[in-house]
């Protein structure tokens, strides 16, 4: 069963308005809790769950709960759209909680109300506070045939300058990749993934303060970069190609982002197919952040991944991007890649790899200002954070004039 955030109202636009109206900081808190509107899609219930929570109620009653519309009792029992202020949700998930039969009800819309708290995470000294502005990750690509920089980093030496350069442009974060996993190319040894990837990463240690993130499925990779500093795993199959990466990584203390693929990327662009391209990309990366935490990863050390690309078409990518909200019932921090993929082409008539730094950047700020990306991997850092300077700005505008308060 899986409860998915449609839309709500963002809290900081009832505050603004509710500062407009001259109440105190405390009253405008209370209020926004309280009228605060949300509409959460609820898949794969009990068809049972309205009767067990609701049965006996009248209209009135009713009314102190969020409205419930069910699916189509013939094909979609079960499923539900529930609509409703916040304080109407949180009598639904107080009452949900007494009866186990009910619990995971609760549960579920609990995490896509957010009501627990987004925790920070310290990846080498360095905070991360998830939703005070969008993290950027630089690519630094070590494979010789990697489509969008092919070839113009093929030795460590000038992928440890491009890093470098890419931290002084402002990369939150650099991600080194030795394994191309471009659609149709084929998996390298790991032998010579770690030769291609182990050095970059020794590299930036001594040139930069950076975290480093290696581009890996593989647990052999993974354990010597580890050793050699690297700070966190992104595992572009969210840990379900190799079993014992989880434990590699817990084992290190290493943070990872787990993303979604379907199929490996020698097949995976054949032919994409989804019933709810939504719903499944949240199976697969539960999944894996089930295997993560039974692994011993802590939560705030994993963030998801939709995998732009990577077994989707132009209308799968296209819709993940545009409901992002839904990725993050899933209570991750979420990373997204956009970056001079294909998509882009086909959305500008056909523009190559290299042509495609307007359309990523169209992107980027787009997830930004709808809210859905905590970091955006990208070719181009200096680039990204003009653009995400931008976009965070104005998502995060509070000047109002006079009548706001401070
Ligand atoms: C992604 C990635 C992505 C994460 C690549 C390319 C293909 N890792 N590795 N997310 N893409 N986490 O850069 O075009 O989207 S390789």
């Amino acid at each position: 069963m899986r409860a998915r955030l449609i839309s709500r109202d963002r809290p900081d636009d009832l505050m603004v308005a509710l500062r407009r109206l001259n109440l105190s900081v405390r009253s405008c808190q209370q209020l926004t809790r309280e009228l605060g509107h949300a509409q959460v899609l609820v898949t794969g219930g009990r068809p049972s769950y309205e009767e067990e929570l609701l049965p006996e109620y009248g209209t009135r009653e009713r009314e102190q709960f969020p409205t419930w519309v069910s699916g189509k009792a013939s094909d979609r029992a079960g499923d539900a759209l529930l609509s409703g202020s916040r304080k109407q949700f949180e009598r639904l998930i107080a009452l949900a909680r007494r009866s186990p039969r009910t619990d995971a009800l609760a549960r579920a819309l609990e995490a896509v109300l957010e009501l627990q708290v987004t925790p920070v995470l310290e990846l080498g000294g360095r905070r991360f506070e998830w939703g005070t502005r969008t993290y950027v990750m630089g690519v630094v690509n070590v494979t010789p045939d990697s489509f969008s920089d092919g070839g113009r980093f093929p030795d460590a030496a000038s992928a440890v300058e491009h890093g470098v350069a890419l931290a002084e442009a402002g990369a939150d974060i650099l991600d080194v990749g030795g394994e191309s996993t471009r659609p149709g190319s084929l998996p390298v040894p790991a032998e010579e993934e770690l030769a291609r990837v182990l050095q970059v990463v020794e590299g930036l240690r001594a040139r930069t303060s950076v975290p480093i993130s290696v581009d890996t499925m593989k647990a052999s990779v993974a354990t010597e970069v580890l050793k050699a500093g690297a700070h966190l795993i992104n595992d572009v199959t969210g840990f379900h190609f190799d079993p014992v990466l989880p434990g590699v990584v817990a084992a290190a203390g290493g943070a990872c982002c787990l993303m979604h693929t379907q199929g490996m990327p020698r097949t995976m662009q054949q032919t994409p197919h989804y019933e709810d391209v939504v719903g499944e990309v949240m199976d697969y990366l539960e999944e894996g952040l089930l295997l993560a935490m039974v692994a011993g990863i802590p939560r705030e050390r994993i963030l998801l991944d939709p995998g732009i690309g990577f077994g989707k078409t132009l209308e799968h990518n296209l819709f993940l991007l545009r409901r992002l909200e839904e990725l993050r019932g899933l209570g991750q921090p979420l990373l997204v890649g956009t970056s001079r993929k294909s998509f882009l082409g086909t959305l500008t008539g056909g523009r190559g790899p290299t042509e495609r730094l307007a359309a990523t950047l169209g992107s980027v700020a787009a997830m930004a200002v709808m809210g859905g990306a905590d970091v955006v991997r990208v070719h181009d850092v200096t680039e990204a954070r003009d653009a995400l300077a931008v976009a965070d700005a104005i998502r995060h505008a509070r000047g109002g004039g006079d009548l706001y308060g401070a």
